[in-house]
């Protein structure tokens, strides 16, 4: 039986191979890897606890909040804060950034993480695969002064590092930090992660579209040209619609399998659904570097340059030929 590779040690074999690489990061991975652990306890126990439901809050998009966004977002801050490494965080539940100004209240903090705590949190009553997903960025105001929100507004090209945990019939915590993308997965006997997907590629085609044909008559003419040819009778098709309405999930079967995710923009929602810097920027970081491409239907997704925390974009990512293909609608 060949040797397991816990987290842990593969963060301390790889850290040599970051170019900032003072441990610091590694500790950072290390908080985010621990409060995926607490989560993934609460969320295997929705069913059984009254922690499933809404609190009756609606968090800064509008959308019910359900009890584990809270507790999610409550842990992976906490798990940053105590760490002092991170001097600021944006958050998919909270309207504006928050400030770490370190222990010491130092700001010596060189890292800022932006995340979503619980994508696809609406499917947890109905016990369907939710995802925690987190990009990180070197600040870029001096350390020693407070964050600001130019920290947070840097393209997807200067993440640092980037993953998710997806919490589905295994769990599993998938990151990057620019050198390939490795899979983890929890054993539950021993709580530990363990490396079960080393340096995943992406196939450069595949049989499977991801999108919510709910949406179809908003679609542009480019997407809907598409679809179509995707459920065209010849060669290698129809392909296979596969929607679960958690991103997380549905990226991570196309990233093993090949395949497509598309979010477009639509007549309802101009920029699309899905947020630039928590939800597309890290999943494009993890895409490119599993050799994959992701695309906002003209640009790439880490050429753009954001303008404010929560903003929305159009999202195709995955198989670089399908990418390409959907991209050859739009011309
Ligand atoms: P719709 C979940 O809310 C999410 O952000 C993604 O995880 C998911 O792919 C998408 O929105 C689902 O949105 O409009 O298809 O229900």
């Amino acid at each position: 039986m060949e040797k397991l590779t816990t987290l842990g040690e593969f963060i301390i074999e790889n850290q040599s191979s970051f170019p900032y690489s003072t441990g610091e990061l590694s500790k950072l991975l290390n908080g985010l890897r621990l409060a995926g652990k607490m989560v993934n306890h609460e969320v295997n126990k929705a069913g059984l606890v009254d922690i499933i439901g809404g609190v009756g809050d609606v968090n800064v998009q509008g959308e019910n909040q359900q009890k584990l966004d809270v507790f999610a977002n409550d842990k992976f801050i906490q798990a940053i804060k105590n760490r002092d490494i991170a001097c600021g965080i944006v958050s998919e539940e909270l309207e504006d950034f928050i400030a770490l100004p370190g222990s010491d209240a130092s700001n010596n903090g060189k890292y800022v993480v932006l995340m979503d705590p619980l994508d696809g949190s609406s499917n947890i009553d109905v016990n369907v695969s939710v995802g925690t997903i987190f990009s990180i960025y070197r600040r870029l105001t001096p350390k020693g002064t407070p964050v600001e929100l130019k920290d947070f507004l840097q393209p997807g090209s200067a993440q640092v590092a980037a993953g998710y945990i997806v919490y589905g019939t295994s769990t599993m915590l998938v990151y990057t930090t620019g050198n390939g993308v490795n899979g983890f997965t929890i054993n539950p006997a021993t709580g530990s992660y363990y490396l079960s997907h080393a340096n995943i590629q992406i196939p450069e085609t595949g049989s499977i579209y991801s999108v919510n044909l709910g949406n179809y008559v908003h679609f542009p003419e480019g997407v809907k040209n598409y679809i179509k040819y995707c459920q065209k009778d010849e060669n290698d098709r129809p392909y296979s619609l596969r929607y679960i309405g958690s991103m997380v999930s549905d990226f991570h079967r196309n990233m093993l399998k090949g395949g497509i995710y598309m979010y477009p923009f639509d007549a309802k929602n101009k920029n699309g659904k899905l947020r630039l810097l928590y939800e597309a920027n890290p999943i494009a970081f993890l895409t490119e570097q599993a050799g994959g491409k992701a695309t906002d239907g003209s640009k790439r997704i880490m050429d753009i340059v954001p303008s404010e925390i929560h903003q929305r974009i159009p999202f195709f990512c995955g198989s670089v030929k399908m990418v390409e293909k959907l991209e050859s609608f739009f011309e």
